[in-house]
This record gives C-alpha cells, sequence and structure tokens, in this order.
C-alpha cells in the first residue's frame, strides 16, 4: 500500500481529491486515496447487491480489500464494527467479520464510479444486504463496541437518496 496512505494530521488535506476517504480506529486517523492505489493492491471481485424491495444486481467491483485497511490503521484484535459514512449522513455499522471479504470499491464493470454515477466510493460485501451498501462513502471507522452495545445506534439507514441513484 506505499504511496496510498497520507499522514493522518489532516485528513482534510485530502478533501478535494474525489476519491479519498478517512479511515479512523482508535485516536488514530489516516486518509487514503483509492484513485492512487496500485493495481497490485486492489482486487476486482463480483458481488451481488439485495435490495429489501427483491431487487438484485451483480456486477464486477474493483477497490481496496477491506483487509488492506485494517492494516493501514493498525486495527487492533478488539476490533468488533467496521462502520461506514456516507457524505449525506448514511451510515452503516456491522461486525468487522462480515465486512472482510469486502471491498471500498471505486470501479463497476471496469468504469470509474465517478465517471458514471454520482459518486466515487462504495462499499460491498458478500454477504451484507443492500441498503448497508453506503454509496458516496467519506469515512470508515474500526470500532471495538463493548459486549454490551447495540450497533444500530451508530447507524443511520433510513434514508434512501435519490441523489445517489
Ligand atoms: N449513501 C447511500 N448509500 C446507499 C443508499 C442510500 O440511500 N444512500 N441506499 C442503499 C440501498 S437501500 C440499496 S438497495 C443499495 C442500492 O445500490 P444500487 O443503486 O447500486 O443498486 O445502495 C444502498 N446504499
Ligand atoms: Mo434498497
Amino acid at each position: 500500500m506505499d504511496g496510498v496512505v497520507f499522514d493522518g494530521d489532516d485528513p482534510n488535506e485530502l478533501r478535494d481529491a474525489p476519491t479519498s476517504f478517512v479511515i479512523g480506529s482508535g485516536g488514530e486517523r489516516r486518509a487514503v486515496d483509492a484513485a492512487t492505489c496500485a493495481d497490485g493492491s486492489t482486487i476486482t471481485c463480483e458481488y451481488t447487491i439485495r435490495c429489501a424491495t427483491g431487487e438484485r444486481t451483480t456486477a464486477s467491483w474493483t477497490g481496496i480489500p477491506v483487509t488492506d485497511l485494517l492494516n493501514i490503521v493498525d486495527a487492533p484484535a478488539e476490533t468488533t464494527h467496521f462502520r461506514v459514512e456516507s457524505d449525506d449522513g448514511y451510515a452503516i455499522c456491522v461486525p468487522v467479520a462480515d465486512a472482510l471479504d469486502g471491498v471500498i470499491a471505486f470501479e463497476r464493470d471496469g468504469e470509474q464510479l465517478r465517471e458514471t454515477r454520482p459518486y466515487a466510493l462504495r462499499f460491498l460485501a458478500g454477504d451484507i444486504d443492500g441498503e448497508r451498501l453506503v454509496k458516496g462513502i467519506h469515512r470508515v471507522d474500526l470500532l471495538s463496541l463493548p459486549a454490551d452495545a447495540d450497533p444500530d445506534r451508530y447507524e443511520t439507514v433510513t434514508l434512501d437518496n435519490p441523489e445517489y441513484e
């Protein structure tokens, strides 16, 4: 991941890069620009998006593996949850184990998202329902929640923003 990770002192310095997002774990924060990822550090996988309405779409997505993100911030073994937040405040929080086969994607079927969609980055994973596959990512957090915490309190999934169609 050399050349991809910027020092977390001022993640806002990357605000202008549409393909950048901030990743946080404990007190640590780093900014990652997905567009600068070398081919060797990205993966391409097929994922099916399953909406609660019954709609399904399958495509080939290219992005940064979630497992690489864990290394970027040196995620502690106690990490329990993976939280993803979009520009518009949409946010999801899932057990980190469910996100491990996932990617932060910047390309769909060989096309840059930022050229074909109103967003540049989105989350995909194999076993996570469609409503949690956040579009327009601006921040990812690795959380260590106590056993009695309610992960739903870390989510805002009520909107279905037509801006992101
Ligand atoms: N930021 C954001 N991400 C979102 C949504 C949204 O409203 N805002 N809708 C979700 C829902 S309900 C579904 S089913 C999928 C749809 O993804 P698609 O448009 O690529 O099929 O995106 C999810 N991600
Ligand atoms: Mo949906």
